[in-house]
């Protein structure tokens, strides 16, 4: 579903706090990643971003890629994958498919095939199960390029995967020798 803009924007502060940096609303996460919902909208309000509990209920409701879970009764919120601060999520360890995909852009390429894909800032390589979606997510920087992951094959070699409540796949790394030849997508898709 289309989200509005002012919860586009809450969207983003939400990720900033559950993800990267949750001293911008004040909060420590636990071991878990898990926020108290009470202090994260008190954190909020206090960071000047409002938002009311329904407000917070529509945006995890609503959120194209299901970013974020709540606990069973709802008291706790968290994000599903993306992090760069230490937290465990709890991922699910899983056989991946033979190929996943990667996107890009093209300035990122000359180092991605000498030295492999590298979590850089996250805990994460974050892998697409389609190319659509691998599209999708180079096209966040610029003209996509996509690149087949032979997972099946690191997977054999013993790498380990994990994929996310909202079914993105993790890895710790792909050496290149496991990177296909890369491919050009257009923007729109
Ligand atoms: C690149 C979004 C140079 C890598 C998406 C990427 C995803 C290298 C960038 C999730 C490299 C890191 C993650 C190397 C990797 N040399 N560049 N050796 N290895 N890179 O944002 O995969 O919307 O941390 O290609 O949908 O782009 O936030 O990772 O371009 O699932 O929910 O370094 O974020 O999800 O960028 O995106 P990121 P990503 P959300």
């Amino acid at each position: 579903m289309e989200q509005n803009r002012r919860d586009v924007s809450l969207g983003r502060f939400l990720s900033l706090v559950l993800r990267h940096k949750p001293q911008a609303a004040g909060l420590t996460l636990d071991g878990h990643g898990w926020a108290d919902v009470d202090e994260l909208l008190a954190g909020c309000r206090r960071a000047g971003k409002a938002l009311t509990r329904e407000d917070l209920e529509r945006i995890v409701r609503e959120n194209d890629k299901r970013r974020y879970s709540f606990n069973a009764d709802h008291t706790k919120i968290r994000a599903n994958q993306g992090h760069s601060i230490p937290v465990d999520v709890e991922l699910r360890e899983a056989v991946p498919p033979e190929t996943l995909y990667h996107g890009t852009v093209a300035r990122f390429l000359g180092s991605i095939l000498k030295e492999g894909l590298r979590p850089q800032t996250r805990l994460y390589v974050h892998l697409s199960g389609d190319p659509d979606t691998a599209r999708a997510v180079g096209a966040r920087r610029g003209p996509p390029v996509i690149l087949r992951v032979d997972a099946g094959a690191m997977a054999r070699d013993g790498h380990r995967f994990w994929i996310s409540e909202n079914g993105v796949w993790l890895c710790q790394e792909v050496p290149p020798q496991y990177l296909g030849e890369p491919e050009w997508g257009s923007r729109e898709g």
